[in-house]
């Protein structure tokens, strides 16, 4: 199977100011499609995972041969997460429903929440992501280093926050956390809810 970049589901420019039309387009057509052309020539010399998508990749590392899981690890990761990430994101959505009730119950408030999923998206050290995630019916916030994705320890994704610099750098230069603040302003809480309501039955 060759995996294929798919198309975003909205323009470039859908989430200015908040994330630059020119940042939306280099991170889609240049960095997340530099991830599937990689994935594609290393899943070449791997036939074992030539037939899986990038999930059954993902959840199943051990099935990988040791001196080319690194290199799937990142490709793999790095395609399931922009997907994912790409999938969340609309602008001027309000935090309803019943993952915000869950969220203030998890972390306190709102508020609470939101520091602590931006204190770890501006504490990585070097490339990686912050999530919110499903960790056996329970939120949790993780972090992982460069394209790893919590699918591979068992963990759903509800939110995903790209804090490599090419996702803010030529907006935002070094100020990450201006970045993170304004991630805030583009996701798609609906989208999340829908996330969380489906994890919350598995
Ligand atoms: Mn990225």
């Amino acid at each position: 199977m060759k995996h294929e970049l798919k198309s975003l589901e909205y323009s470039y420019d859908a989430l200015e100011p908040y994330i630059d039309k020119e940042t939306m387009e280099i991170h889609h057509s240049k960095h997340h499609k530099g991830y599937v052309d990689k994935l594609n020539l290393a899943i070449e010399k791997f036939s074992g995972a030539g037939e899986k998508s990038v999930e059954e990749i993902l959840e199943n590392l051990n099935s990988i041969p040791e001196e080319i899981r690194r290199g799937i690890i990142n490709n793999a990761g790095g395609v399931y997460n922009h997907d994912f990430f790409w999938s969340i994101l609309k602008k001027e959505v309000e935090p309803t429903g019943k993952i915000i009730e869950e969220i203030k119950k998890k972390f306190g408030s709102f508020d609470g929440f939101k520091k602590e999923l931006s204190n770890a998206a501006a504490t990585i050290f070097g490339s990686g992501w912050a999530w919110l995630v499903l960790d056996e019916g329970e939120l949790e916030i993780v972090q992982t280093k460069n394209q790893d994705s919590p699918i591979s320890t068992k963990k759903i994704p509800l939110i995903g926050i790209d804090v490599w610099e090419h996702a803010y750098y030529l907006k935002y230069q070094n100020k990450r956390p201006e970045y993170i603040e304004n991630f805030f302003k583009v996701i798609n809480w609906e989208k999340v809810n829908e996330l969380f309501l489906n994890g919350k039955k598995e």
